[in-house]
């Protein structure tokens, strides 16, 4: 049963406690809460939080562990977008929480409801038709539930980083054209390596009319790539690349797909967080590895794989990690799981009714898809 967010135990002096002391807490409320809680940690977590999940990886896969679940509460620790997931495929009785409303995502934010409908609408003036007879909607797991629910109203599709080639062929297959957001660089890879050439995937800037494409460019493309990124991923550069490649000629590159096209293309091997992690695990002992993602999964990554004598490198020049998942911190676990303790729900993520139903239609088309 939710409580009235009055009656929750502030923040204010969990704002002001040590790490230690939050870590102290935490490990307080677990003993009490036992199976009623159960914590996800996705990859990009810092360590002091990392720590103390039950269930760890990429967006889709801890979504779907969680339902699997009987406990009552799914402390998401990661960013809305994913407990927005984590609500819509669990059990009704399932609470997904997360620890700071804060933990956003900028690239989710890069594409809302009303630009998309807006782009579907003179989508249908170009065509002068439906454009569902034409386009399939595919989004990123990385946007907000009423755009997966705007797939799943017109026929289209949710897609990961893990399943995207597939998802593409799924689409395709249906329609014979895409509408891709938000994010613009796992679209070009994913039909890049499905051998759509370069001019047929075009970008639609949603602040511009029509995209800023005329009729005719509209008409040709097949994939109308929307224009949004990671700022987390645009960080890796190829120079990077190639100046540790000078200096480790055996070593191998590994990127994200949320990476510039020409960072993907000067790396050895692209894919999800899952992907690059069974990867470098399977490689044999003293590879050198140069690692394209966030700096909390790589540096883990890194530790991980010392003792076995592989080096595990992060691209980025400066140190880049999501800031939003940086939101969650042992202060607010800390925050989350005492209110539990006391029967209050902080932080509560619902999706109403019928976006949660239409987000749901698109989700499952992917699962069963893949
Ligand atoms: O879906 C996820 O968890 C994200 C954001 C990235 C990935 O590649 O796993
Ligand atoms: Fe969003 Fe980028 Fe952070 Fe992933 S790394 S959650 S895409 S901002």
């Amino acid at each position: 049963m939710t409580t009235i967010l009055e009656k929750a135990l502030p923040f204010a002096p969990y704002g002001a406690m040590s790490d230690e002391q939050a870590q102290e807490r935490i490990l307080a409320a677990r003993a009490q809460l036992g199976e009623e809680a159960v914590i996800l940690c996705h990859h990009y977590q810092r360590a002091d939080v990392y720590r103390h999940a039950d269930l760890t990886g990429d967006s889709l896969k801890l979504a779907r562990l969680a339902a699997q679940t009987s406990s009552r509460y799914i402390v998401f620790c990661g960013v809305h977008f994913m407990a927005e997931v984590a609500d819509i495929l669990s059990q009704p009785e399932q609470v997904a929480i997360l620890p700071d409303l804060a933990a956003g995502c900028s690239m989710a934010d890069m594409a809302d409801l009303a630009k998309v409908t807006r782009a579907w609408r003179e989508l249908g003036e170009v065509l002068d038709g439906d454009p569902a007879e034409v386009y399939t909607p595919v989004t990123y797991i990385n946007s907000a539930a009423d755009l997966k629910a705007f797939c799943g109203r017109h026929g289209g599709i949710v897609c990961t980083s893990t399943n995207a080639p597939h998802i593409m062929e799924w689409a395709l297959a249906r329609r014979p054209k895409l509408l891709f957001f938000p994010d613009q660089h796992l679209g070009r890879w994913t039909g890049h390596q499905r051998g759509i050439p370069l001019e047929d995937m075009l970008v639609w800037d949603p602040d511009l009319p029509y995209g800023g494409l005329s009729p005719e460019q509209i008409r040709r493309a097949t994939i109308l790539l929307w224009k949004g990124h990671c700022s987390v991923h645009q960080m890796f550069t190829k120079a990077q690349i190639e100046r540790w490649r000078a200096r480790h000629p055996q070593g191998y590159v590994i990127s994200h797909p949320e990476c510039a096209f020409e960072v993907c293309l000067a790396s050895d091997y692209v894919g999800s967080t899952e992907f690059i992690q069974s990867t470098v695990r399977a490689a044999p002992a003293g590879t050198e590895w140069l690692v394209g993602t966030e700096f909390n999964l790589v540096s883990r990554l890194a530790e991980e794989m010392a003792p076995q004598g592989k080096t595990v490198q992060f691209m980025g020049g400066v140190v880049c990690m999501c800031s939003t998942m940086q939101r969650i911190d042992p202060q607010h676990l800390a925050w989350t799981l005492d209110n539990l303790v006391q029967g209050r729900v902080v932080n509560r993520i619902a999706v109403p009714g019928e976006v949660a139903q239409w987000a749901k239609v698109a989700l499952e088309r992917m699962l069963s898809a893949t």
